[in-house]
Protein backbone atom coordinates (compact mmCIF):
# COMPACT_ATOMS: atom_id res chain seq x y z
CA UNK A 1 0.00 0.00 0.00
CA UNK A 2 0.94 3.21 -0.57
CA UNK A 3 2.54 4.93 2.39
CA UNK A 4 0.33 8.29 2.28
CA UNK A 5 -2.38 6.26 1.99
CA UNK A 6 -1.34 3.67 4.91
CA UNK A 7 -0.75 6.51 7.01
CA UNK A 8 -4.37 7.41 6.75
CA UNK A 9 -5.99 6.61 10.31
CA UNK A 10 -8.08 3.50 9.54
CA UNK A 11 -9.97 4.01 13.08
CA UNK A 12 -11.61 7.08 12.91
CA UNK A 13 -15.29 6.53 12.09
CA UNK A 14 -17.84 9.46 11.39
CA UNK A 15 -19.71 10.09 14.23
CA UNK A 16 -23.01 10.70 12.93
CA UNK A 17 -24.28 8.82 10.45
CA UNK A 18 -28.09 9.81 10.12
CA UNK A 19 -27.85 11.93 7.20
CA UNK A 20 -27.25 8.81 4.68
CA UNK A 21 -29.84 7.11 3.61
CA UNK A 22 -28.64 3.74 2.60
CA UNK A 23 -29.51 1.93 -0.31
CA UNK A 24 -30.56 -1.93 0.33
CA UNK A 25 -29.56 -1.71 3.59
CA UNK A 26 -31.36 -1.77 7.19
CA UNK A 27 -30.95 1.79 7.93
CA UNK A 28 -31.23 1.31 11.54
CA UNK A 29 -30.17 -1.77 12.43
CA UNK A 30 -26.53 -1.28 10.22
CA UNK A 31 -26.83 2.29 12.22
CA UNK A 32 -27.00 0.93 15.40
CA UNK A 33 -24.32 -1.04 15.16
CA UNK A 34 -22.46 -0.19 11.65
CA UNK A 35 -19.83 -1.98 9.47
CA UNK A 36 -17.05 0.06 7.68
CA UNK A 37 -14.40 -0.44 5.19
CA UNK A 38 -11.83 2.02 5.11
CA UNK A 39 -9.13 0.34 3.09
CA UNK A 40 -8.64 -2.28 0.74
CA UNK A 41 -6.04 -4.40 -1.26
CA UNK A 42 -5.84 -7.38 -2.94
CA UNK A 43 -8.19 -9.68 -1.76
CA UNK A 44 -8.41 -7.65 1.58
CA UNK A 45 -10.71 -5.40 3.08
CA UNK A 46 -9.86 -3.13 6.33
CA UNK A 47 -12.80 -2.46 8.92
CA UNK A 48 -12.74 1.17 10.67
CA UNK A 49 -11.52 -0.82 13.36
CA UNK A 50 -8.62 -2.29 11.79
CA UNK A 51 -9.35 -5.74 10.75
CA UNK A 52 -8.62 -7.68 7.73
CA UNK A 53 -11.76 -8.98 5.98
CA UNK A 54 -11.28 -11.78 3.15
CA UNK A 55 -13.30 -10.40 0.40
CA UNK A 56 -15.74 -12.89 -0.74
CA UNK A 57 -17.70 -10.92 -2.65
CA UNK A 58 -15.24 -8.93 -4.66
CA UNK A 59 -17.41 -5.86 -3.65
CA UNK A 60 -20.82 -6.67 -4.75
CA UNK A 61 -19.47 -8.68 -7.85
CA UNK A 62 -17.43 -6.49 -9.38
CA UNK A 63 -14.12 -6.08 -8.19
CA UNK A 64 -12.97 -9.10 -10.36
CA UNK A 65 -8.98 -8.05 -10.57
CA UNK A 66 -8.87 -7.45 -7.19
CA UNK A 67 -8.45 -4.19 -4.67
CA UNK A 68 -6.27 -1.18 -5.08
CA UNK A 69 -4.95 -2.19 -8.84
CA UNK A 70 -2.32 0.40 -9.01
CA UNK A 71 -2.43 0.60 -12.99
CA UNK A 72 -6.05 1.78 -12.58
CA UNK A 73 -5.63 4.16 -10.23
CA UNK A 74 -2.77 5.93 -12.06
CA UNK A 75 -4.75 6.02 -15.26
CA UNK A 76 -7.81 7.82 -13.76
CA UNK A 77 -5.34 10.33 -11.79
CA UNK A 78 -3.71 10.92 -15.06
CA UNK A 79 -7.00 10.94 -16.75
CA UNK A 80 -8.85 13.54 -14.32
CA UNK A 81 -5.50 15.94 -15.37
CA UNK A 82 -5.60 15.89 -18.90
CA UNK A 83 -9.32 15.59 -19.64
CA UNK A 84 -11.60 15.53 -16.65
CA UNK A 85 -15.15 15.64 -18.71
CA UNK A 86 -16.25 15.43 -22.19
CA UNK A 87 -19.77 16.60 -23.24
CA UNK A 88 -20.95 13.12 -24.07
CA UNK A 89 -23.65 14.64 -26.62
CA UNK A 90 -22.62 15.34 -30.38
CA UNK A 91 -18.57 15.66 -28.85
CA UNK A 92 -16.33 12.73 -27.98
CA UNK A 93 -13.07 12.40 -26.62
CA UNK A 94 -10.21 9.02 -27.63
CA UNK A 95 -10.66 6.92 -24.83
CA UNK A 96 -14.14 5.64 -25.38
CA UNK A 97 -14.17 4.95 -28.60
CA UNK A 98 -11.13 2.54 -27.64
CA UNK A 99 -13.28 1.55 -24.55
CA UNK A 100 -15.75 0.22 -26.90
CA UNK A 101 -13.53 -1.25 -29.26
CA UNK A 102 -11.84 -2.80 -26.94
CA UNK A 103 -15.37 -4.39 -25.46
CA UNK A 104 -16.43 -5.28 -28.57
CA UNK A 105 -13.30 -7.05 -29.20
CA UNK A 106 -14.33 -9.47 -25.98
CA UNK A 107 -17.36 -10.48 -27.46
CA UNK A 108 -17.74 -12.88 -30.53
CA UNK A 109 -19.32 -12.52 -33.68
CA UNK A 110 -21.30 -9.05 -34.64
CA UNK A 111 -21.70 -8.15 -31.22
CA UNK A 112 -19.58 -5.14 -31.92
CA UNK A 113 -21.31 -1.95 -31.15
CA UNK A 114 -21.08 -0.72 -27.45
CA UNK A 115 -23.77 2.27 -25.99
CA UNK A 116 -22.04 3.14 -22.32
CA UNK A 117 -23.78 4.16 -19.42
CA UNK A 118 -23.14 3.99 -16.04
CA UNK A 119 -24.74 1.44 -14.01
CA UNK A 120 -26.18 -1.88 -14.57
CA UNK A 121 -29.73 -0.73 -14.18
CA UNK A 122 -28.93 1.83 -16.92
CA UNK A 123 -27.86 -0.44 -19.13
CA UNK A 124 -30.87 -2.64 -18.77
CA UNK A 125 -33.43 0.21 -19.34
CA UNK A 126 -31.03 1.61 -22.16
CA UNK A 127 -31.08 -2.30 -23.83
CA UNK A 128 -34.99 -2.48 -23.33
CA UNK A 129 -35.58 0.84 -25.26
CA UNK A 130 -33.08 -0.05 -27.48
CA UNK A 131 -35.10 -3.19 -28.41
CA UNK A 132 -38.45 -1.34 -28.99
CA UNK A 133 -36.99 1.40 -31.00
CA UNK A 134 -35.11 -1.02 -33.07
CA UNK A 135 -38.10 -2.69 -34.30
CA UNK A 136 -39.99 0.09 -34.90
CA UNK A 137 -37.06 1.34 -37.12
CA UNK A 138 -37.75 -1.92 -39.21
CA UNK A 139 -41.39 -1.09 -39.50
CA UNK A 140 -42.30 -3.30 -36.78
CA UNK A 141 -43.73 -0.68 -34.20
CA UNK A 142 -45.84 -2.95 -32.76
CA UNK A 143 -43.41 -5.16 -31.06
CA UNK A 144 -43.07 -3.37 -27.78
CA UNK A 145 -43.70 -5.75 -25.22
CA UNK A 146 -41.39 -7.38 -22.89
CA UNK A 147 -40.28 -10.47 -21.42
CA UNK A 148 -38.36 -10.67 -18.33
CA UNK A 149 -37.88 -13.87 -15.64
CA UNK A 150 -39.44 -14.87 -12.23
CA UNK A 151 -36.54 -14.16 -9.73
CA UNK A 152 -34.54 -12.06 -12.33
CA UNK A 153 -32.55 -9.00 -11.03
CA UNK A 154 -32.02 -6.70 -13.82
CA UNK A 155 -31.73 -3.25 -11.40
CA UNK A 156 -33.87 -0.23 -10.01
CA UNK A 157 -34.86 1.79 -13.15
CA UNK A 158 -38.48 1.41 -14.10
CA UNK A 159 -37.12 -0.96 -17.06
CA UNK A 160 -35.02 -3.67 -15.11
CA UNK A 161 -37.84 -3.27 -12.18
CA UNK A 162 -40.73 -3.86 -14.47
CA UNK A 163 -38.67 -7.24 -16.22
CA UNK A 164 -37.27 -8.31 -12.89
CA UNK A 165 -39.11 -10.85 -10.63
CA UNK A 166 -37.95 -10.32 -7.21
CA UNK A 167 -40.97 -9.64 -5.50
CA UNK A 168 -39.71 -7.51 -2.73
CA UNK A 169 -38.18 -5.47 -4.78
CA UNK A 170 -41.21 -4.64 -6.91
CA UNK A 171 -43.60 -4.58 -4.20
CA UNK A 172 -43.70 -1.04 -3.32
CA UNK A 173 -43.87 0.86 -6.07
CA UNK A 174 -46.99 0.37 -7.98
CA UNK A 175 -48.09 -1.42 -11.45
CA UNK A 176 -44.41 -0.68 -13.13
CA UNK A 177 -44.40 -0.90 -16.90
CA UNK A 178 -47.13 -2.50 -18.41
CA UNK A 179 -47.17 -4.97 -21.48
CA UNK A 180 -44.42 -7.28 -19.30
CA UNK A 181 -44.69 -11.05 -18.76
CA UNK A 182 -42.20 -13.04 -16.81
CA UNK A 183 -41.16 -16.84 -17.59
CA UNK A 184 -40.55 -18.66 -15.18
CA UNK A 185 -37.63 -19.67 -12.78
CA UNK A 186 -35.38 -22.01 -13.50
CA UNK A 187 -34.84 -23.68 -9.91
CA UNK A 188 -36.44 -26.49 -8.69
CA UNK A 189 -34.50 -27.80 -5.58
CA UNK A 190 -36.07 -31.41 -5.61
CA UNK A 191 -34.83 -31.80 -9.09
CA UNK A 192 -31.52 -30.16 -8.78
CA UNK A 193 -30.01 -29.89 -5.33
CA UNK A 194 -26.13 -30.24 -4.76
CA UNK A 195 -25.90 -30.33 -8.30
CA UNK A 196 -22.20 -29.26 -9.60
CA UNK A 197 -21.88 -26.77 -12.47
CA UNK A 198 -25.06 -26.56 -14.90
CA UNK A 199 -28.37 -29.00 -13.53
CA UNK A 200 -29.56 -31.79 -15.88
CA UNK A 201 -33.08 -30.98 -15.67
CA UNK A 202 -34.80 -28.16 -16.69
CA UNK A 203 -34.39 -26.73 -20.38
CA UNK A 204 -38.00 -27.51 -21.03
CA UNK A 205 -38.94 -24.44 -18.54
CA UNK A 206 -37.83 -22.44 -22.03
CA UNK A 207 -40.70 -23.58 -23.79
CA UNK A 208 -42.76 -21.28 -21.36
CA UNK A 209 -41.60 -18.86 -23.85
CA UNK A 210 -43.95 -20.86 -26.87
CA UNK A 211 -47.13 -20.31 -24.69
CA UNK A 212 -46.40 -16.42 -24.27
CA UNK A 213 -45.85 -16.26 -27.78
CA UNK A 214 -49.35 -18.10 -28.98
CA UNK A 215 -50.81 -15.53 -26.09
CA UNK A 216 -49.76 -12.56 -27.46
CA UNK A 217 -48.52 -12.78 -30.96
CA UNK A 218 -45.23 -12.74 -31.91
CA UNK A 219 -45.69 -9.27 -33.63
CA UNK A 220 -46.45 -7.79 -30.13
CA UNK A 221 -42.99 -9.50 -28.45
CA UNK A 222 -39.96 -7.27 -28.47
CA UNK A 223 -37.39 -8.92 -26.32
CA UNK A 224 -36.52 -11.39 -23.96
CA UNK A 225 -33.99 -10.28 -20.98
CA UNK A 226 -32.06 -13.10 -18.74
CA UNK A 227 -29.19 -13.47 -16.90
CA UNK A 228 -27.19 -16.33 -17.41
CA UNK A 229 -26.52 -17.54 -14.49
CA UNK A 230 -28.99 -15.25 -12.34
CA UNK A 231 -27.22 -13.89 -9.41
CA UNK A 232 -29.37 -11.83 -6.90
CA UNK A 233 -31.68 -13.67 -6.53
CA UNK A 234 -29.12 -16.44 -5.02
CA UNK A 235 -27.09 -17.66 -7.83
CA UNK A 236 -29.32 -19.92 -10.59
CA UNK A 237 -27.54 -22.18 -12.88
CA UNK A 238 -28.84 -22.55 -16.11
CA UNK A 239 -30.32 -26.32 -16.73
CA UNK A 240 -28.31 -27.64 -19.45
CA UNK A 241 -29.62 -27.01 -22.99
CA UNK A 242 -32.15 -24.10 -21.46
CA UNK A 243 -30.79 -20.99 -22.75
CA UNK A 244 -30.13 -22.69 -26.51
CA UNK A 245 -33.63 -23.55 -26.11
CA UNK A 246 -34.62 -19.51 -25.52
CA UNK A 247 -32.21 -18.54 -28.56
CA UNK A 248 -34.17 -20.62 -30.70
CA UNK A 249 -37.37 -19.86 -29.69
CA UNK A 250 -36.38 -16.17 -29.82
CA UNK A 251 -35.13 -16.58 -33.68
CA UNK A 252 -38.05 -18.12 -34.44
CA UNK A 253 -40.29 -15.54 -33.92
CA UNK A 254 -38.19 -12.36 -34.75
CA UNK A 255 -38.04 -11.68 -31.08
CA UNK A 256 -34.33 -9.94 -29.32
CA UNK A 257 -32.30 -11.90 -26.71
CA UNK A 258 -31.07 -9.90 -24.31
CA UNK A 259 -28.16 -11.61 -22.06
CA UNK A 260 -27.39 -9.63 -18.54
CA UNK A 261 -23.99 -9.98 -17.67
CA UNK A 262 -23.26 -7.81 -15.39
CA UNK A 263 -22.42 -9.86 -13.10
CA UNK A 264 -21.47 -12.92 -15.42
CA UNK A 265 -19.17 -10.59 -17.53
CA UNK A 266 -15.70 -10.31 -17.72
CA UNK A 267 -14.44 -13.84 -16.00
CA UNK A 268 -16.89 -14.10 -13.57
CA UNK A 269 -17.90 -17.84 -15.26
CA UNK A 270 -14.19 -18.57 -16.50
CA UNK A 271 -14.93 -16.71 -19.49
CA UNK A 272 -14.60 -13.51 -21.25
CA UNK A 273 -18.76 -13.55 -20.91
CA UNK A 274 -21.33 -16.72 -20.34
CA UNK A 275 -21.89 -16.10 -24.27
CA UNK A 276 -18.62 -17.71 -23.90
CA UNK A 277 -18.94 -19.99 -21.82
CA UNK A 278 -22.38 -21.49 -22.83
CA UNK A 279 -21.81 -20.38 -26.76
CA UNK A 280 -25.34 -19.05 -27.18
CA UNK A 281 -25.43 -15.88 -28.68
CA UNK A 282 -27.91 -13.14 -27.79
CA UNK A 283 -28.84 -10.19 -29.87
CA UNK A 284 -27.62 -7.76 -26.84
CA UNK A 285 -25.22 -7.91 -23.79
CA UNK A 286 -25.59 -5.48 -20.90
CA UNK A 287 -22.25 -5.12 -18.58
CA UNK A 288 -21.40 -3.09 -15.75
CA UNK A 289 -19.34 -3.81 -12.59
CA UNK A 290 -16.43 -5.65 -14.00
CA UNK A 291 -15.73 -3.37 -16.48
CA UNK A 292 -13.67 -1.08 -14.61
CA UNK A 293 -12.98 -3.15 -11.77
CA UNK A 294 -15.74 -1.88 -9.62
CA UNK A 295 -13.60 1.62 -9.70
CA UNK A 296 -15.61 4.33 -11.83
CA UNK A 297 -19.24 3.42 -12.37
CA UNK A 298 -19.58 2.50 -16.05
CA UNK A 299 -22.00 0.35 -17.88
CA UNK A 300 -22.49 -0.86 -21.32
CA UNK A 301 -24.85 -2.52 -24.39
CA UNK A 302 -23.01 -4.10 -26.77
CA UNK A 303 -25.26 -4.54 -29.38
CA UNK A 304 -25.36 -6.89 -32.85
CA UNK A 305 -24.31 -5.00 -36.18
CA UNK A 306 -27.76 -5.53 -37.76
CA UNK A 307 -29.14 -3.48 -34.15
CA UNK A 308 -26.96 -0.64 -34.98
CA UNK A 309 -26.88 -0.77 -38.31
CA UNK A 310 -30.95 -0.37 -38.09
CA UNK A 311 -30.70 2.59 -36.70
CA UNK A 312 -28.19 4.10 -39.36
CA UNK A 313 -30.99 5.48 -41.89
CA UNK A 314 -32.48 8.89 -42.57
CA UNK A 315 -31.04 12.04 -42.72
CA UNK A 316 -26.96 11.94 -41.52
CA UNK A 317 -27.43 15.07 -39.53
CA UNK A 318 -30.63 13.18 -37.63
CA UNK A 319 -30.25 11.94 -33.97
CA UNK A 320 -30.47 8.44 -34.62
CA UNK A 321 -31.31 7.27 -31.30
CA UNK A 322 -32.61 10.04 -28.73
CA UNK A 323 -30.97 8.25 -25.72
CA UNK A 324 -28.10 8.80 -23.55
CA UNK A 325 -26.02 10.01 -20.17
CA UNK A 326 -24.59 13.00 -19.21
CA UNK A 327 -22.09 10.73 -18.11
CA UNK A 328 -21.69 8.09 -20.94
CA UNK A 329 -17.93 7.03 -21.60
CA UNK A 330 -17.07 9.33 -18.67
CA UNK A 331 -13.10 10.42 -19.59
CA UNK A 332 -12.45 8.44 -16.11
CA UNK A 333 -14.57 6.01 -16.37
CA UNK A 334 -12.96 5.09 -20.43
CA UNK A 335 -9.67 5.17 -18.75
CA UNK A 336 -10.24 2.79 -15.54
CA UNK A 337 -11.86 0.66 -18.08
CA UNK A 338 -9.41 0.31 -20.41
CA UNK A 339 -6.63 -0.32 -17.56
CA UNK A 340 -9.08 -3.03 -16.04
CA UNK A 341 -8.77 -5.01 -19.63
CA UNK A 342 -5.52 -4.89 -19.63
CA UNK A 343 -5.10 -6.18 -16.11
CA UNK A 344 -7.39 -9.05 -17.13
CA UNK A 345 -5.71 -9.59 -20.82
CA UNK A 346 -1.97 -9.30 -18.92
CA UNK A 347 -3.03 -11.38 -15.83
CA UNK A 348 -5.28 -13.69 -17.69
CA UNK A 349 -7.82 -13.77 -15.45
CA UNK A 350 -10.83 -15.37 -17.32
CA UNK A 351 -8.73 -18.34 -17.77
CA UNK A 352 -7.60 -18.20 -14.57
CA UNK A 353 -11.11 -18.46 -12.92
CA UNK A 354 -11.49 -21.47 -15.18
CA UNK A 355 -8.10 -23.24 -14.67
CA UNK A 356 -9.67 -22.36 -10.23
CA UNK A 357 -12.96 -23.87 -11.26
CA UNK A 358 -12.86 -27.38 -10.41
CA UNK A 359 -10.85 -26.22 -6.60
CA UNK A 360 -13.55 -23.78 -6.24
CA UNK A 361 -16.52 -26.31 -7.04
CA UNK A 362 -15.15 -28.91 -4.27
CA UNK A 363 -14.55 -26.48 -1.99
CA UNK A 364 -18.24 -25.61 -2.10
CA UNK A 365 -19.42 -28.83 -1.95
CA UNK A 366 -17.48 -30.06 0.86
CA UNK A 367 -20.24 -27.85 3.23
CA UNK A 368 -22.43 -30.67 2.25
CA UNK A 369 -24.33 -32.20 5.89
CA UNK A 370 -23.70 -29.19 7.53
CA UNK A 371 -26.34 -27.88 9.50
CA UNK A 372 -29.43 -26.25 7.51
CA UNK A 373 -27.12 -26.64 4.19
CA UNK A 374 -30.12 -27.85 2.43
CA UNK A 375 -28.44 -26.77 -1.43
CA UNK A 376 -25.39 -25.65 -3.24
CA UNK A 377 -24.67 -24.56 -6.31
CA UNK A 378 -21.43 -23.40 -8.40
CA UNK A 379 -19.98 -22.10 -11.75
CA UNK A 380 -17.09 -20.26 -12.51
CA UNK A 381 -16.25 -18.34 -9.45
CA UNK A 382 -19.33 -18.31 -7.89
CA UNK A 383 -21.49 -20.08 -5.37
CA UNK A 384 -25.15 -19.81 -3.78
CA UNK A 385 -25.04 -21.43 -0.44
CA UNK A 386 -28.57 -21.89 0.51
CA UNK A 387 -29.65 -22.63 4.13
CA UNK A 388 -33.11 -23.95 5.89
CA UNK A 389 -35.21 -20.94 6.56
CA UNK A 390 -35.91 -20.24 10.59
CA UNK A 391 -39.76 -20.93 10.77
CA UNK A 392 -41.55 -17.83 10.85
CA UNK A 393 -37.92 -16.17 10.34
CA UNK A 394 -37.16 -16.00 6.49
CA UNK A 395 -33.77 -14.70 5.74
CA UNK A 396 -32.63 -14.72 9.62
CA UNK A 397 -30.78 -17.78 9.38
CA UNK A 398 -28.49 -15.83 6.18
CA UNK A 399 -28.16 -12.82 7.69
CA UNK A 400 -27.27 -14.35 11.05
CA UNK A 401 -24.30 -16.36 9.43
CA UNK A 402 -23.46 -13.02 7.14
CA UNK A 403 -22.74 -11.09 10.46
CA UNK A 404 -20.86 -14.08 11.74
CA UNK A 405 -18.78 -14.25 8.87
CA UNK A 406 -18.10 -10.59 9.27
CA UNK A 407 -16.64 -10.91 12.32
CA UNK A 408 -14.59 -13.80 12.06
CA UNK A 409 -13.09 -12.22 8.80
CA UNK A 410 -14.93 -13.03 5.93
CA UNK A 411 -17.26 -10.77 3.76
CA UNK A 412 -20.11 -12.85 2.28
CA UNK A 413 -23.55 -11.65 0.55
CA UNK A 414 -26.87 -12.99 1.29
CA UNK A 415 -30.44 -12.62 0.00
CA UNK A 416 -33.45 -14.51 1.35
CA UNK A 417 -31.25 -17.53 3.23
CA UNK A 418 -28.80 -18.06 0.65
CA UNK A 419 -25.35 -16.98 0.57
CA UNK A 420 -23.29 -15.89 -2.42
CA UNK A 421 -19.74 -16.26 -2.96
CA UNK A 422 -17.95 -14.37 -5.58
CA UNK A 423 -14.48 -13.84 -4.63
CA UNK A 424 -11.66 -11.30 -7.07
CA UNK A 425 -10.54 -13.79 -9.66
CA UNK A 426 -7.24 -13.05 -8.29
CA UNK A 427 -7.96 -15.28 -5.47
CA UNK A 428 -5.51 -18.10 -4.31
CA UNK A 429 -6.55 -21.47 -3.48
CA UNK A 430 -5.27 -20.51 0.22
CA UNK A 431 -7.87 -17.82 0.71
CA UNK A 432 -10.64 -20.30 -0.91
CA UNK A 433 -9.39 -22.54 2.18
CA UNK A 434 -9.60 -19.66 4.37
CA UNK A 435 -13.05 -18.89 3.11
CA UNK A 436 -14.60 -22.41 3.19
CA UNK A 437 -12.62 -22.47 6.66
CA UNK A 438 -14.35 -19.54 8.19
CA UNK A 439 -18.08 -20.12 6.55
CA UNK A 440 -17.84 -23.63 7.50
CA UNK A 441 -16.87 -22.86 11.39
CA UNK A 442 -19.79 -20.49 11.10
CA UNK A 443 -22.19 -22.94 9.67
CA UNK A 444 -21.33 -25.55 12.25
CA UNK A 445 -21.82 -23.37 14.92
CA UNK A 446 -25.32 -22.01 13.44
N1 LIG B 1 -28.41 -6.53 -13.79
C1 LIG B 1 -27.84 -7.50 -13.04
C2 LIG B 1 -27.82 -8.88 -13.58
C3 LIG B 1 -27.30 -7.19 -11.80
O1 LIG B 1 -26.76 -8.17 -11.07
C4 LIG B 1 -27.94 -4.89 -12.15
C5 LIG B 1 -28.45 -5.26 -13.37
C6 LIG B 1 -28.02 -3.46 -11.73
O2 LIG B 1 -26.78 -2.89 -11.67
P1 LIG B 1 -26.57 -1.51 -10.83
O3 LIG B 1 -25.18 -1.10 -11.24
O4 LIG B 1 -27.60 -0.57 -11.30
O5 LIG B 1 -26.69 -1.88 -9.37
C7 LIG B 1 -27.33 -5.86 -11.35
C8 LIG B 1 -26.77 -5.45 -10.02
C9 LIG B 1 -26.15 -8.76 -4.94
C10 LIG B 1 -26.12 -7.48 -5.73
O6 LIG B 1 -25.42 -8.90 -4.01
C11 LIG B 1 -26.26 -7.54 -7.08
C12 LIG B 1 -26.27 -6.37 -7.82
C13 LIG B 1 -26.12 -5.16 -7.20
C14 LIG B 1 -25.95 -5.11 -5.82
C15 LIG B 1 -25.95 -6.29 -5.07
O7 LIG B 1 -26.89 -9.67 -5.29
N2 LIG B 1 -26.44 -6.51 -9.17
Amino acid sequence: MDDAIAAVPTSVAPNNLDAYWMPFTANRQFKANPRLLVAAEGVHYTTADGRRILDGTAGLWCVNAGHARREIAEAVHRQALRLDYAPAFQMGHPLEFEAAARVAALLPGDLDHVFFANSGSEAVDTALKIAIAYHRARGEGTRTRLIGRERGYHGVGFGGLSVGGISANRRLFGSLLPGVDHLPHTYDRERQAFTRGQPEWGAHLADALEGLVALHDPSNIACVIVEPVAGSTGVLVPPKGYLERLRRICDAHGILLIFDEVITGFGRLGASFAVERFGVMPDMVTCAKGLTNGTVPMSGVIVRRGIYEAFMSGPANAVELPHGYTYSGHPLAAAAALATLDIYAREDLFARARALEGYWEDAVHSLKGLPHVIDLRNLGLVAGIELEPIQGKPAARAFDAFLRCYERGLLVRTTGDIIALSPPLIVERRDIDAMFGMLGDVLKAA
